[in-house]
């Protein structure tokens, strides 16, 4: 009997630590879009409201999609009156039963080497790893090139570190 449940015992703690990679329930993805890139542009960004329904923070640490070769969770500030951008460290926390939004001069997912130019109508898809929920796939709609452009400075102010 005792080792009855010592299996039993060890078969829970197995379960509980084998982690899902099941589409998340508990992060929802609201008006993901992307800003259309000229051509030849090497570089695009993808912006989204990022909702969290579970009680846990969570925290978006990483992307991938087949449309640029490399993809960064990217925030924009002002430092000494010069717009940068830089890689947040540790990923972009989501709060609990919260949301956060990637918008044209704030947090973005940064895409870095474009495989393709970025065509307004057109869709591509992009997985987004989140800490607790796992990953999350979207398909991004790109918008024209002057969507929301108002807050966004050229391309030729930003410094990329
Ligand atoms: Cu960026």
């Amino acid at each position: 009997m005792r080792y009855l449940l010592t299996l039993a015992s060890a078969a829970l703690l197995l379960a509980a630590a084998v982690p899902t990679f099941a589409q998340s329930t508990s992060i929802h993805i609201d008006k993901p879009w992307a800003r259309a890139t000229p051509a030849g542009a090497k570089t695009g960004a993808a912006y989204m409201t990022i909702d969290n329904k579970s009680g846990q923070p969570d925290r978006l640490t990483g992307a991938s999609s087949d449309v640029a070769k490399t993809l960064q969770i990217h925030e924009m500030k002002v430092v000494d009156g010069v717009m940068k951008m830089r890689e947040i460290p540790g990923g972009l926390p989501v709060p609990a039963g919260g949301s956060v939004t990637l918008k044209p001069g704030g947090y973005h997912v940064m895409l870095i080497g474009l495989n393709k130019a970025l065509k307004k109508g057109e869709k591509f898809p992009l997985t987004l790893v989140f800490e607790k929920a796992g990953k999350v796939s979207i398909e991004v709609p790109v918008e024209s090139v002057g969507a929301m452009h108002s807050d966004m400075p050229g391309m030729g102010h930003m410094d990329m570190k």
